[in-house]
């Protein structure tokens, strides 16, 4: 995989100080991806009051990753991280049908604020080797995303620990992004 990496990372490299965030549901696999993409050394802190934030910074391409779903005080921090995002890769355990509704509603909530208006929006539908794993169709439904507007968005199967699906999103991400320039 690490080619086909190092081929993307060039890509996505052709535009300065990119900024892309992950997020999602507590125990999504956001920690699984980013180690699996192996982009350097994954560092966690918790600034000012108490969020987990994962960064990992590769050349100019900076990734952050938190959990959504946490105490509304917390929320207007987030915004510090909002700008200059172009990417936001929001991911999902499909095998969590009890807990849909909320990543649902916490991404109409991110999607509806204003400095994420012109963010590509990448869902990785994760835990595909699950058996009760949720389809793309069927989380796309879930997730309301044909009721977006405006909004370039994908959705990819993916299954964290094995690896598989992680590039072809990342993929599409660049591709979109590089659109954009
Ligand atoms: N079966 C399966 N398990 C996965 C997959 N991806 C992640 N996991 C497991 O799910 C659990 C949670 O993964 P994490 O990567 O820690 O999730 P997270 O989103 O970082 O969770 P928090 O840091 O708690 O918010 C771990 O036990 C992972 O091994 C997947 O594709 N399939
Ligand atoms: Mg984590």
């Amino acid at each position: 995989m690490g080619i086909f990496f190092s081929n993307l990372f060039a890509r996505l490299l052709k535009k300065k100080e990119m900024r892309l965030l992950m997020v999602g549901l507590d125990a999504a696999g956001k920690t699984t991806i980013l180690y699996k993409l192996k982009l350097g050394e994954v560092v966690s802190s918790i600034p000012t009051i108490g969020f987990n934030v994962e960064t990992v910074e590769y050349k100019n391409i900076a990734f952050t990753v938190w959990d959504v779903g946490g105490q509304t005080v917390i929320r207007g921090l987030w915004r510090h991280y909002y700008v200059n995002t172009k990417g936001l890769i929001f991911v999902v355990d499909t095998s969590d049908h009890e807990r849909i509704e909320m990543a649902a509603e916490e991404l109409k909530m991110m999607m509806a604020e204003d400095e994420m208006r012109d963010v590509v929006l990448l869902v990785l539908a994760n835990k595909q080797d699950l058996p009760k794993a949720m389809t793309v169709s069927e989380l796309t439904d879930r997730l309301g995303l044909h009721t977006l507007r405006g909004r370039q968005w994908f959705v990819q199967p993916t299954c964290a620990v094995q690896g598989s699906g992680l590039y072809e999103g990342l993929d599409w991400l660049s591709d979109q992004l590089s659109k954009q320039q």
